[in-house]
């Protein structure tokens, strides 16, 4: 296949639960409410599944939101949260407990960001 052309493909990660708040809604401003979603990143999006089931592309009837990643900004936002290893989007506050777990995602979500911008 033509895989890798064009350097490292970005790492895909799935199956940890992440605490989430959505913080902004096409600008405006959300009132922070944590849940917890499993996380699934792809090439270009991450998708935030309310059913783990929904990770295998089964319909389990939660939704999923969709994060398009190209253009994205993250950064880390101690500041945000009095939780730790609290990280941010443009649209979402994203949490977990272990701080492995936190990094793996933003350090993930990042690669994905930087080469999603490549064209
Ligand atoms: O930034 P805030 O306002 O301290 O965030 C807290 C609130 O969203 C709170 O909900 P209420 O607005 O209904 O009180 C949440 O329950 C808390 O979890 C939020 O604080 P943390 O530090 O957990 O992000």
């Amino acid at each position: 296949g033509v895989l890798g052309v064009g350097g490292a493909e970005p790492p895909e990660l799935k199956g940890d639960l992440l605490n989430v708040a959505k913080v902004s809604d096409s600008g405006k401003k959300q009132r922070k409410n944590w849940s917890g979603m499993w996380g699934e990143l792809t090439s270009d999006q991450l998708l935030l599944h309310k059913e783990r089931q929904q990770e295998a592309g089964m319909k389990a009837g939660g939704k999923t939101d969709v994060v398009e990643l190209c253009g994205a900004v993250i950064e880390w936002t101690p500041d945000k949260s009095s939780r730790k290893n609290v990280f941010q989007g443009t649209e979402y506050l994203l949490q977990a407990e272990s701080y492995s777990t936190a990094s793996k995602w933003f350090d993930g979500i990042r690669k994905t960001v930087d080469s999603s911008g490549k064209v």
